[in-house]
């Protein structure tokens, strides 16, 4: 097969020969079974890890928790300066690394390099927030008092990633704890650990030349069962998670029990509201690219349109005529659009959708179907698929990680679409298309979208690094990334201080010896 690089990319990134799975940094032990990496690009087997036991575990923990107590005497705007020195290995290494990516996971190269491009923003949004850990100072009621709040660090924080943004949402995690003074462990998906020993020799590196302690960036590898040694730990105080919904159910009740801190980043069901007076062309290309881009694989992936009746069929024509022109197949070959889904279980899912969309009374406007044949040996190729359906659809409610779009028709004000939009228990992503202003500031208002993503005139993937990144309902109410997100990987504490000679009771309580 046409090689496209990849044999030198896994060379360059050490993943290949290594066959352990559990990282401390430089160290690299494991006594588990092993995981193999197939490529859904055309189902070879690229290279094997070991899973971590309970045993390997105990020594990551051990020592994380003692490269903790190291970590965090290190001045914030120091412990920056390291992610900023990971964010320049990350642009040495963008094109090995999103070559690895799209061969292990399955999305398009341009896809690969863009999620290698989310990691260096981060890490350079996570270079100026280590000077910027503000909390607020506020005055207090008694005389000669001072008050104000301080963020500390957190300790271990344990991150669980999904296949699907194999590299980029552990280090929105990572690089925002590692400012913040917390030390991590990841365990990536079972489905994708060639990327996370790719990220874990990197960084690796980076802190060997700065003289840092084994036990900075750790990594653990395995089924759920790796993943549970993790939420049930008390040692590790917050649980950051990114999956399906039933996933992180089971992660909010462990952690939840033992009362420690979770960041959930869970499902999606994300529509586009197609309004009378939208631009379709616009409308056509963010539609396109949400239902289809990542092989809709990402949980903003548009799952739904929403789209006026007025102009319900001239929609529906563009689009059944735009994915006539989708080329499917080698997702490191730059002429494909659509690349593979990740293995044979995603195969079936898609298959079930489509055949349940239509029990239960939809109709199939592109056909689906699975592609066979040369350059489809991996077995993992669909084809994207639209359905006409009702929004209260069992099948329409789930969120199935496929190309499939349905599509939806509504009538009257911008009301009735945000009634459908909003009718679903996921709520990450959301768009309008409108030129209208009053129907932009309508979705945009309190009663407007329920979800944590709210765009207008942008399709509902592709959010940038600099917000607050997930969404509310099922989706798990968790927010990474931008803004003011690093605040869920510190504690804040409050700090009274009295430099007068007299001791004042708050709420002016006397009490006199
Ligand atoms: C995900 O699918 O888990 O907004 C993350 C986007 C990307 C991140 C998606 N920046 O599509």
């Amino acid at each position: 097969a046409t090689d496209f690089g990849i044999e030198e990319a896994l060379k360059s990134l050490g993943v290949k020969e290594l066959n352990a799975g559990t990282s401390t940094g430089s160290k690299w032990f494991s006594n588990g079974s092993e995981i193999e990496s197939n490529s859904p690009v055309d189902g070879q087997l690229i290279a094997k890890v070991t899973s971590t036991t309970k045993e390997d575990y105990e020594n990551v923990v051990k020592t994380a928790h003692a490269a903790f107590k190291e970590w965090r005497m290190l001045p914030a705007p120091k412990r920056g300066d390291i992610v900023r020195q990971f964010g320049d290995k990350l642009r040495e290494f963008k094109e090995p690394l999103g070559k690895l990516v799209s061969y292990e996971m399955g999305k398009s190269y341009q896809e690969g390099l863009g999620e290698v491009q989310e990691m260096i923003d981060i890490c350079d949004f996570a270079l100026g927030l280590s000077r910027q850990l503000h909390g607020l100072t506020m005055h207090s009621e008694r005389p000669l008092h001072r008050m104000y709040e301080q963020y500390h660090p957190l300790g271990i924080v344990g991150i669980i990633s999904a296949f699907n943004f194999p590299v980029a949402v552990w280090s929105w995690n990572t690089a925002l704890a590692w400012v913040c003074g917390d030390v991590c462990i990841w365990k990536p998906s079972e489905k994708t650990p060639l990327t996370g020993v790719a990220c874990q020799n990197l960084i690796a590196e980076v802190l060997k030349e700065n003289d840092m302690p084994e036990g900075i960036s750790c990594l653990i590898n395995g089924d759920y069962k790796v993943g549970e040694l993790m939420t049930h730990d008390n040692r590790v105080p917050l649980i950051s998670a990114t999956g399906s919904i039933r996933m992180g159910k089971i992660v909010a009740q462990a952690v939840g029990a033992r009362l420690g801190k979770s960041l959930l980043e869970l499902g999606g069901n994300n529509a586009i509201i197609v309004t009378p007076e939208a631009d379709l062309k616009m409308t056509i290309i963010g539609a396109v690219f949400g239902a289809v881009g990542t092989a809709g694989q990402r949980c903003t992936s548009t799952r739904r349109l929403i789209i006026h009746e007025s102009i319900y069929d001239t929609v529906k024509k563009k689009l059944v005529d735009a994915y006539k022109q989708l080329r499917i197949g080698n997702p490191l070959d730059e002429n494909n659009h659509v690349g593979p889904v990740i293995d044979k279980d995603a195969v079936k899912n898609y298959q079930n959708a489509l055949n349940k969309v239509v029990e239960e009374g939809g109709n199939i406007l592109v056909e689906g179907g699975v592609l066979e044949g040369e350059g489809y040996e991996s077995g993992c190729y669909v084809k994207p698929a639209i359905a006409e359906a009702q929004n209260h659809f069992d099948i329409v409610q789930e969120e199935t990680f496929a190309p499939i779009l349905y599509l939806m028709k509504y009538s009257g004000d911008v009301v009735n679409a945000l009634e459908l939009q909003n009718g679903v228990k996921q709520g990450l992503s959301s768009a309008i298309m409108t030129t209208n202003l009053r129907e932009a500031e309508q979705f945009l208002s309190h009663s407007g979208s329920d979800c944590g993503i709210a765009n207008v005139n942008i399709g509902t993937s592709g959010a940038e690094i600099g917000g607050a990144f997930g969404g509310e309902k099922e989706t798990g109410g968790g927010r990474e990334s931008g803004s003011d997100a690093w605040k869920v990987y510190m504690r804040r504490q409050t700090n009274t201080i009295n430099y007068s000679t007299e001791l004042p009771l708050a709420q002016g309580i006397k009490f006199d010896l």
